[in-house]
């Protein structure tokens, strides 16, 4: 599964406005070579204040953030499921992404056309949401007709996996018809692992976007209001954003003029911030720092991932040949001002194989190959 977020929403609601703002100040592509490059497809920094101080006190030639890339998913309209529109095109593209981020319309003007002819959130998100689980219950009952078969496998592995799915796939199924998302069901790891395989839409992460007038970014409007109780039934985050003021944010040359605009409005955060954070969160991941004079570097790694796994992200070298790990934390860094008194204060260690690194550390390896 990708690092990345899909852009979904009704047609209309401001999903390409966001997403060339969020693209605005595109991550340099040499950084990044493994990236995708599609014009529908931004790969984006993610803010991170850690960093910056890390930065200050090692004082590196080059910095170089996380990144999360968010895609840009058009043309999801009522009876997509059904094929309508370009939807199956589209709904293999949602398949592909790691989470969702769901583009609403809470703004009034009527100069935008919207397509039900009227702002209307909730049936909205209805409208979208039931395309979705339409789709995900095709995928369901093709299973569900398909384990009698994986139940009978040779395969203990598969038999194993089938015999935990099958409940799963009842559940989710009842859940899907009545058209709630699969994220709503409570279901423990090794019961996700059994469908996951399925790469159902439904399951993935969801973050409500509300897209909202210049005057309502301060305060909720009513329409947000609405989204939040709505989101808070199906386990689901919600951000407010002004596509308007993020597009003109965007167009601004320099941090301090970009800075000053927010103040003006009154915010200390823009839209687009707490969509890149909320996004990079959704995909469970975690991030460590590899911090030298010549750079220092945030690297994002699965949740859980031990150290040789968490180095493969720089290099499959690093993993292969690990033989231990530098280890200590910014936040003493932080605390005691420099690495060497970090180590006065006995907080750098060595640790091997076994060890799951932890959001913030500094990493060093040591590997042979
Ligand atoms: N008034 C207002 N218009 C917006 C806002 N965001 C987007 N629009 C306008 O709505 C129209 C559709 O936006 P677009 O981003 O193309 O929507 P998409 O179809 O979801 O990609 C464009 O004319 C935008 O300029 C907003 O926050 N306020
Ligand atoms: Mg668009």
């Amino acid at each position: 599964m990708g690092l990345n977020c899909g852009i979904v929403g009704l047609p209309n609601v401001g999903k390409s406005t966001i997403f060339s703002a969020l693209t605005s100040a595109p991550a340099e592509a040499a950084n990044y070579p493994f990236c995708t490059i599609e014009p529908n497809v931004g790969v984006v920094h993610v803010p991170d204040p850690r960093m910056e101080k890390i930065g200050a006190i090692i004082g590196p030639e080059k910095m170089v953030p996380a990144i999360v890339e968010f895609v840009d998913i058009a043309g999801l309209v009522k009876g997509a499921s059904k094929g309508e529109g370009l939807g199956n095109q589209f709904l293999g593209h949602i398949r592909q992404v790691g989470a969702t981020c769901h583009v609403v319309r809470c703004f009034e003007d009527d100069d935008i056309i919207h397509v039900a002819g009227k702002v209307d959130p909730v049936s909205d998100i209805e409208v979208i949401n039931i395309e979705l689980a339409l789709a995900d219950l095709e995928t369901v009952t093709k299973r569900i007709q398909n384990l009698d078969k994986m139940l009978k496998s040779q395969d203990k592995i598969v038999q194993n996996k089938a015999k935990i799915a099958k409940p799963v796939l009842e559940r989710l199924k009842a859940t899907l018809e009545e058209g709630h998302p699969g994220r709503s069901l409570d279901l423990n790891e090794d019961e996700k692992d059994s469908i996951a395989d399925l790469q159902l839409i439904t399951m993935k992460k969801m973050l409500y976007v509300c897209n909202v007038d210049e005057d309502s970014i301060l305060e909720d409007n009513e329409h947000v209001k609405k989204v939040k109780e709505l989101a808070k039934k199906d386990n689901s985050d919600v951000i407010t954003i002004c596509g308007k003021i993020e597009s003109e944010i965007a167009s601004l040359e320099s941090k301090e003029e970009k800075a000053a605009f927010l103040s003006d409005i009154g915010i200390t955060e823009s839209g687009l911030s707490k969509m890149i954070k909320a996004g990079y969160e959704m995909l469970e991941m975690k991030t460590y720092f590899t911090a030298g004079v010549k750079e220092v570097r945030a690297w994002t790694f699965p949740k859980g991932a031990k150290a040789p796994q968490a180095a493969a992200v720089i290099h499959t070298d690093f993993e292969k040949g690990f033989i231990k790990a530098e280890v200590f934390h910014c936040d003493d860094l932080f605390q005691y001002g420099s690495e060497a008194k970090v180590k006065e204060a006995g907080k750098f260690r060595i640790e091997g194989k076994e060890y799951e690194v932890k959001d913030g550390d500094i990493m060093h390896f040591r590997f042979n190959v």
